[in-house]
């Protein structure tokens, strides 16, 4: 019995930039390989898509790739049992061909009582979703049951996982699929996850990991733990660089076996960090470049496309210099023919602008959320341009937030005009004495 495994394929990330083929295009590669290697069932991680609310064009794309494995491949499992799934939630159309079983990721979850793309996907009978429950198979090979929780919101997912508590189905081989950072498994250093591997329930024979984007291998309860890592790459990180794209095709019958599978459609990548102290805009422009040329003359994987640089810049910049007159879009230009290029210079920063920095940093160490930060951030300006008694930032940064700009715009139009008035009225009344 074979069991493809594939993770976080982001579909439709990097919409409207040169990359926005290479989702689906990774994402197709994965799902025809593994039909092509014998999958008899897929098994999907979650994140499918990039955005909770997919757009017209990615869904038409998504729809095409997972019609593909009902219409191939004989059907050679039978459903006995849906634990926790309402009747008709499946619909008999996803056990035809290759079923499909899918979670829902971050990138998809939505408020309760809104419907999520991986739950629209279900709808149309191309895949059999998983919250909370699970299924259970007969195979040529013996009882399958394979047990799945969606993502959750991550200070949530210890608790979450402890009330559903999943037990092994008897006589089956058991395989359990979350979507969650887990313990030092987590999507970012910043993250800190509830979930542990000692967390994770006893007694399954598999353990599946989604939301991870670079593949991964560790144990769980003595048992294999696998991370098969996106097959899109959306962080950019250095082990992005270092790991590459693929699935697991995973063999269960005479004992379990697993194999990565490498992409062949993913583009090269190629990430360096530089570190500079004091370091002038001239000199950091012939660098920046030097650097990019160097890693044009990397050994490629795939010659076919062009590709991606990412070249992250940190430390201090020379005393007179600024960031902004580094113009990193220049550099991406000059090599657009040759390279996608991506320059980082957040972390690069002028000096006096080290209390800034450690403002951030304390921000991100008390978990704020991006809302929060940005109005404390919207604060602090106002408070150094010393206008904090006049504005009232949370009235305005509430207005930003919700994208009534001509309202926040009025507002700002409101505290001018109030000034301009109080002036002119002490002006009068200085005439008039
Ligand atoms: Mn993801």
């Amino acid at each position: 019995m074979k069991i493809a495994v594939i993770s976080d394929p982001h579909l439709g990330a990097k919409w409207g930039t040169a990359r926005e083929h290479d989702s689906f295009i990774q994402f197709r590669e994965a799902v025809e390989k593994s039909l092509e290697l014998g999958a008899q069932l897929i098994v999907l991680l979650g994140d499918i898509f990039d955005t909770r609310v997919p757009r017209q064009e990615v869904w038409a794309r998504a729809l095409r790739i997972l019609s593909t494995p009902l219409a191939r491949g004989r059907n050679q499992v039978n459903l006995i049992e849906a634990k926790d799934k309402e009747p008709g939630e499946i619909s008999p159309v996803a056990l035809r061909g290759t079923p499909v079983i899918s979670l829902h990721g971050n990138h998809e979850r939505r408020t309760r009582g809104l419907t999520n793309p991986v739950e629209a996907l279900e709808a149309a009978g191309l895949l059999i979703h998983l919250h909370q429950g699970a299924l259970v198979f007969e195979t040529p090979d013996g009882g399958l049951a394979i047990h799945g929780m969606s993502n959750v919101p991550e200070q949530h997912a210890r608790k979450v996982l402890a009330t559903w508590n999943p037990k092994p189905v008897e006589g089956a081989f058991n395989i359990i699929a979350l979507h969650q950072s887990v313990g030092k498994f987590v999507y970012s250093s910043e993250e800190r996850p509830t979930l542990d591997l000692a967390d994770l329930p006893a007694g399954f024979d598999l353990y599946l990991c989604g939301h991870i984007h670079y593949r991964n291998e560790s144990t769980a309860n003595g048992r294999p733990l696998l991370f098969p890592g996106g097959t899109e790459r959306t962080q950019l990180l250095q082990v992005e660089a270092e790991t590459p794209k693929g699935f697991y095709m995973v063999e269960i019958g005479d004992g379990l076996k697993y194999d990565f599978v490498e992409l062949a459609s993913p583009r090269d990548f190629f990430y360096a960090e530089m570190r500079f102290v004091g370091v002038s805009i001239p000199e950091l422009n012939k660098a920046v470049r030097a650097k990019v040329g160097e890693l044009l003359g990397k050994p490629r994987k795939n010659p076919d496309k062009l590709p991606l640089i990412r070249v992250r810049l940190v430390g201090t910049l020379a005393k007179e210099a600024s960031r902004g007159e580094f113009d990193e879009r220049a550099v991406t230009q000059e090599f657009e023919d040759r390279a996608l290029v991506v320059v980082s210079k957040g972390d690069l920063v002028a000096p006096g602008l080290e209390e800034k920095v450690q403002l951030l940093r304390e921000l991100r160490e008390r978990r704020m959320s991006v809302d929060d930060t940005a109005m404390v951030l919207l604060e602090e300006n106002l408070r150094e341009a010393g206008y904090t008694q006049i504005f009232d930032v949370r009235t305005l940064y509430g207005l930003l937030v919700e994208g009534r700009e001509e309202d926040a715009l009025r507002n700002v139009f409101g505290v001018v005009e109030n000034l301009v008035n109080a002036g002119l009225r002490r002006k009068s009344d200085d005439n008039q004495r």
